[in-house]
């Protein structure tokens, strides 16, 4: 029995004029844009997460996301009816990749040794899935926050045993990615910060967090992982202040204990929002650092403070993303994962199609629109000219090292006044509409 049986195929493209609801306006996946098909631009990931075992449960009501999948009371059977759903969903939405938590994929067991054996069981049966599918693991990770052992971190818990813990689960979850054939394997620091400093030694705990992924480098080493490793900054939830808040700080601590070798950046949209930046700035701070590798697509709701989680739908947003991915010259080893959930009050099966069409829809638009603008050429060339000084003498010797502050002084007064040039934002913001509209 199908799961989605409103579903009967493959969802199709249909182009801009179709009103069918279960089809694709824009994602035409092989259609070439600059080289590349659109599915090779995009590289679509859904996650097991929201879309699979989220309940639609929040702090005011009970769970509204009944699913077919999760009704069996045996945990490890429903397990395995999820299974079989994702992978049906997976394979009618036309995505190559997906993304799991460990305790997504399997239930916890009575002891640690159970949760691995229901972690192992449920992986083998993926295996077979992928095989069959063709769709591959885009990366996998470890649920270090959930469980009532974590309430004070994972990695960073004042006890070590907890340390120890985590790092058990992450020894599995590696393995598991690993045997899925997992392109990247993510951290999300989840409870890594802390409440109040009263209670809190941040520097060993930033410490122990930094020991944690050199611990995972090394096993991956060991056991011949050749994935990428993320980690993905979010500034709050569920604590207070997060070690791993923004781009920015990820970046200084991957620096600041020798792990810039091996991360790079998982980038959420609503976590960029919750950090007071755009995504624009986050992508382009760690693409400028050499460190952008994969994006959470999804979407923040300017009126809440909080991780909505939504599917993305501004055609904006997602161009603005696209422009900075072409300007890396596209994903190597990451993608576009829908970290995103649909709203409590879409419970039913197929809104999670709606979400998803949406979602790559507006991508699809979003890439059409970076590629256009990056062949156009103006906005290019309008950053060559603005920065054109810096080519001539004093630029260069400034920017060389060769300039001191006497030089500068000397400059100075042999110079008139500098010259002001304007900034043209309108005039900016008009070009790209012109491409957007
Ligand atoms: C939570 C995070 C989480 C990670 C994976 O806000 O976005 O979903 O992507 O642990
Ligand atoms: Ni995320
Ligand atoms: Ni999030």
């Amino acid at each position: 029995m199908p799961y989605f049986p409103e579903v009967a195929s493959p969802i199709a493209y249909e182009g801009p004029s179709s009103k069918n609801p279960l089809a694709f306006k824009r994602y035409d996946a092989g259609k070439s844009i600059g080289g590349k098909t659109m599915a090779e631009h995009l590289r679509f990931a859904v996650c097991y997460w929201h879309t699979f075992v989220g309940t639609g449960q929040d702090p005011f009501g009970a769970p509204t996301l009944v699913r077919p999948w999760m009704s069996d009371p045996d945990p490890m059977r429903r397990a395995f009816d999820t299974l079989d759903a994702a992978f049906e969903f997976f394979t009618k939405l036309g995505v190559g990749f997906w993304c799991f938590h460990d305790r997504d994929l399997a239930p916890e067991g009575a002891d640690f040794a159970e949760s691995c054996r229901n972690l192992e069981r449920l992986v083998a049966a993926a295996k077979v899935k992928q095989q069959e599918t063709g769709v591959r693991l885009l990366w996998g990770t470890a649920n270090l926050f959930s469980h009532p052992r974590y309430q004070a971190g994972a990695a960073t818990n004042p006890d070590p045993h907890v340390f120890a813990y985590a790092a058990a689960q992450v020894k599995h979850a590696l393995e598991a990615t690993h045997e899925l054939g997992g392109l990247g394997y993510t951290f999300w620091g989840g409870r890594e910060g802390y409440e109040t400093l009263w209670n809190t030694d941040m520097k060993r705990e930033r410490e122990h967090f930094a020991r944690l992924l050199h611990m995972a480098v090394d096993h991956a080493r060991q056991i011949g992982f050749t994935g990428q490793f993320y980690i993905e900054p979010k500034p709050k939830e569920p604590t207070k202040h997060q070690y791993d808040s923004d781009v920015a700080a990820c970046l200084n601590f991957l620096r600041e204990f020798d792990l810039m070798d091996h991360l790079k950046l998982n980038i959420e949209t609503n976590h960029a929002t919750l950090a007071g930046h755009t995504i624009q700035h986050e992508l382009r701070a760690a693409r400028e650092a050499g460190a952008l590798g994969s994006i959470d697509a999804n979407a923040g709701d300017e009126l809440l403070g909080w991780d909505t989680d939504q599917f993305p739908t501004n055609v904006y947003l997602t161009a603005t993303i696209m422009l900075e991915l072409l300007a890396m010259g596209g994903f190597r080893t990451g993608g576009l994962n829908f970290d995103a959930k649909v709203r409590r009050q879409s419970h039913e099966p197929v809104d999670l199609f709606h979400a998803h069409i949406g979602g790559m829809d507006a991508f699809a638009k979003g890439l059409e629109i970076a590629q256009a603008i990056r062949d156009d050429g103006r906005l290019d060339r309008f950053m060559a000219d603005r920065y054109a000084g810096w080519s001539g003498d004093l630029g260069r010797s400034v920017a060389e090292g060769r300039a001191s502050l006497d030089d500068c002084d000397a400059y100075v007064r042999s110079n008139a006044e500098p010259v002001r040039h304007s900034g043209r934002q309108e005039f900016l913001e008009n070009l790209i509409n012109e491409f957007v509209l």
